[in-house]
């Protein structure tokens, strides 16, 4: 450890830690847009200048390490006045429309604004001059005249995902984040994943929103039957769009907001977590029993998926058939909900909360509509929308009661709450198809090598006397790196299970924002102690899915269970 001093106060920290985790830690604020601590440090915005031993010279504090006997002033007028021309300068070209924006609110350039005292110095075109934004994704909204040029969606992209479509174009103070030639983004090989819009500190990309719509048709019903589903992660995170913690459990309050919002029902999304379970279980155990294509990969990730079919699609072969629980969940709704419930599924308006931004672009799959092709699932709404859209009605989400999920589509175990967390979808599974492939229950309930955030975990099992080996890969440079791996044969494996974001769905595009170093841990926690208190923790125990096989499906992988529940993928 090196000791040093934050204005005047003695600190001290590990050697190689950076002023500003320094600063975090002991609480003395440093302005940043650049900075974020889920990514590499650049040193690029200039306003998380600190003065060192006095010296008047000023240096970035997110990429100059502390150092033994320092002295670190954060606050001098030098300090501060250079902080607000930065800002000034940012500003000054600047839209003049933040009343209006999707991230008014959340926004860390208007916070600084207000803190520093900026005024009256926007010098950007209004509303209606603006030019086109990119509208072309279903998932992302990029507006690059209100880029700050901190580099964080580029970082995104290409350091934690791999995937490299955006990089900086131009030079100087008309560099900003393109796509290659400039295309439209939804015109590129992107995957949806919005982990540009979840690091984005503006509202230069977000999340392509449906607040408004979602809003109006609940307002206006007109007839229709506004039915919700709730995914796994969403509530561990919604919490946090009202000041909780990250992790804190809201099920009950979740179900109580989209009632108070005007829900007719609200479903779970865990309860086609247990039914994937069942149907990408049995096709597991169909695949080892007559060879089939192995590995077999899970297929609930959409920004996965997107993958494949854009970047390998070779492999999909490999990806299991089952729809994604969401995609579960708005068949049966539609076809299944509506038949029992004598309604038309026209009628029906079917919204899905999802801590995801590619949940967006799924629900436009062909493979995904009525047999008049009408989407099955009409709306996602990400978990910062949600938040958005339960302040806009003025909802005390802190002080709900809690009520449970509807049924028949609402019961689930912890096997299903668990989806939300890296490797939970492999435990859930395991938990089930060596239960069922066996005749006994997996010798451990808490399937630990799977869980936590190494990038790829690895375990194996013996199963029948096969030497079962399974693998767990999140954050998409991860799985880049995981196939060029299978591909050399240097590593092979039974089942693999792929989340593209960091952490699973915990840490999904469509997330609230965090500029903490923990939210993950702390929702993944969460998501662990929901498993540990439900007395039902394995996905074919669940009697609501058991009733859903004995009068409606009658077994996983019927005819029926086919038609409704799985799909196929572009080739
Ligand atoms: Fe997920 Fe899934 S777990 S993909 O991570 O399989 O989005 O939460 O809803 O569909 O259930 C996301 C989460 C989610 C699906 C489930
Ligand atoms: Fe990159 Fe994902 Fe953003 Fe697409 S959605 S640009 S893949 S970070």
């Amino acid at each position: 450890t090196v000791v040093f001093k934050i204005n005047d106060k003695l600190c001290e920290a590990e050697k190689g830690t950076t002023i500003i985790e320094a600063c975090r830690k002991y609480g003395v604020p440093v302005p940043t847009l650049c900075y974020h601590p889920m990514l590499p440090p650049v040193g690029k915005c200039r306003l998380c200048l600190v003065d060192i031993n006095n010296s008047g010279k000023l240096s970035p504090a997110c990429t100059t390490p502390v150092a033994q006997d320092m002295e670190i002033q954060t606050n001098t007028p030098r300090v501060i006045n250079t902080v607000k021309t930065n800002l000034e300068l940012l500003l000054s070209s600047h839209p003049q429309e933040c009343t209006g924006c999707e991230s008014s609110g959340r926004c860390e350039l208007q916070k600084l604004a207000y803190i520093y005292d900026i005024k009256g110095k926007f010098g950007g075109k209004m509303n209606e001059n603006r030019e086109a934004v990119d509208r072309s994704s279903p998932s992302v909204l990029r507006d690059m005249e209100k880029c700050v040029m901190c580099g964080r969606c580029v970082r995104a992209c290409s350091v934690l995902q791999g995937m490299n479509i955006l990089g900086f174009a131009g030079r100087g103070d008309t560099s900003v984040p393109e796509t290659a030639f400039g295309l439209p983004i939804g015109t590129t090989t992107c995957i949806n994943c919005g982990q540009c819009s979840f690091y984005c500190p503006v509202g230069a990309i977000t999340e392509n929103s449906c607040v408004r719509e979602v809003h109006n048709i609940l307002k206006n019903k007109d007839g229709r039957i506004v039915v919700f589903q709730t995914a796994p992660a969403t509530r561990v995170a919604i919490s946090e769009e009202f000041g909780m913690e990250p992790g804190t459990i809201s099920t009950g309050k979740l179900a109580a907001a989209l009632r108070e919002l005007g829900a007719d029902a609200v479903f779970d999304t865990n309860f086609t977590a247990d039914l994937t379970i069942l149907e990408e279980g049995s096709e597991l155990l169909d695949r080892v029993a007559n060879k089939g294509v192995l590995p077999m990969f899970t297929s609930c990730c959409p920004a996965w998926i997107n993958m494949v079919e854009k970047l390998y699609p070779e492999l999909i072969p490999n990806l299991s058939s089952a729809r994604s629980p969401q995609g579960m969940m708005g068949s049966l709704i539609k076809r299944y909900w509506a038949q029992k419930m004598g309604v038309d599924p026209k009628k029906i308006v079917s919204v899905s909360v999802m801590p995801c931004t590619a949940k967006k672009d799924e629900i436009t799959r062909p493979q995904l509509t009525l047999d008049d092709g009408t989407p099955e699932t009409d709306f996602v709404l990400t978990t910062r929308e949600l938040g958005k859209l339960i302040k806009l009605n003025n909802i005390p989400f802190a002080s709900l009661k809690e009520i449970p999920h509807d049924d028949p589509l609402g019961e689930s175990t912890g096997a299903a709450d668990i989806f939300a967390n890296t490797g939970g979808v492999m435990e859930a599974a395991l938990r089930t198809a060596y239960e069922i492939g066996t005749g006994s229950p997996l010798p451990t309930m808490h399937f630990t090598p799977v869980r936590g955030f190494d990038s790829m975990k690895e375990a194996h099992i013996d199963f029948n006397g096969i030497d079962f080996k399974v693998a767990v890969v999140h954050g998409a440079a991860n799985i880049h790196k995981y196939i060029e791996k299978m591909k050399k044969g240097e590593v092979s494996h039974h089942f693999v299970e792929f989340m593209v974001c960091k952490g699973g769905c915990i840490g999904g595009g469509g997330e609230p924002k965090s500029i903490s170093a923990d939210y993950l841990l702390k929702r993944m926690n969460g998501i662990y102690k929901i498993d540990d208190t439900k007395e039902m923790k394995k996905s074919h125990v669940n009697p609501s899915i058991q009733r859903l096989y004995k009068f409606f499906l009658e077994k996983p992988l019927s005819h029926k269970s086919h038609k409704l529940l799985h799909t196929h993928y572009k080739d």
